[in-house]
């Protein structure tokens, strides 16, 4: 038997035998507009989740910015933090479930971080006080983040009762809900969020005399 038809098979005995999955989306937003930078999450109630699976997590350097701004992992992943600027940058997080500072101090190095529990860690970099990112680590593989559209769309999750978690960096506290999905398509009123004014510092000027 050649690897592919092997590969057909098991892809065919996962179907049949684990029967039905389901699809959950709904619409996160900040009073009636659509927010971006959303994260949600579905904790099964009854079950334990998969086994994780490997995913490559780059939160980059770049422009003297974090890129993304907001992440979101399954607890135990190892995220990668490459310096992609001609500048030194000297990231840390002081936060409970991962403190650690690691010197980038040369254009083009690379650092990586395991984060072993969950919970929401704050990056920040010592040498440009602007630099904030945030990684939101949760127990789960079901997560989203929310685009320009403000959509969550989750899918492949198996039926059943599942704990709901929407977060945004501009949230006091997570807000959760308990809901059931059902095979196939579910849908969700829209979640309004109360957000928090931005207190972002903010970026010095550009130009001048050169800087960092
Ligand atoms: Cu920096």
């Amino acid at each position: 038997m050649t690897r592919l038809s092997l590969f057909l098979l098991c892809l065919g005995l996962t179907h049949s035998g684990n029967g039905a999955t389901t699809d959950l989306t709904f619409a996160i937003n900040s009073e009636t507009r659509p927010l971006q930078d959303a994260v949600a999450s579905l904790m099964p109630l009854d079950f334990a989740p998969p086994p994780p699976t490997p995913a490559e997590v780059v939160i980059a350097q770049e422009n003297k910015e974090y890129d993304p701004y907001v992440t979101v992992i399954r607890v135990g992943t190892e995220a990668m933090f490459p310096n992609r600027d001609n500048v030194q940058h000297h990231l840390y997080s002081v936060s409970k479930p991962k403190r650690f500072e690691k010197p980038l101090y040369a254009s083009g190095t690379s650092e990586s971080v395991v984060f072993e529990k969950t919970g929401l860690v704050t990056l920040g970099c010592n040498i440009h006080d602007w630099m904030v990112a945030y990684v939101l680590v949760v127990p789960t593989p079901w997560f989203v983040k929310t685009g320009t559209d403000g959509v969550a769309h989750l899918r492949g999750m198996p039926p059943g009762r599942y704990q709901l978690e929407v977060w945004h960096p501009r949230l006091s506290k997570s807000e959760s809900r308990e809901v059931t999905l059902m095979a196939g398509e579910n849908t969700l009123e829209a979640i309004s969020l109360k957000l928090k004014p931005d207190r972002r510092i903010r970026r010095a000027p550009t130009g001048g005399s050169g800087g960092y």
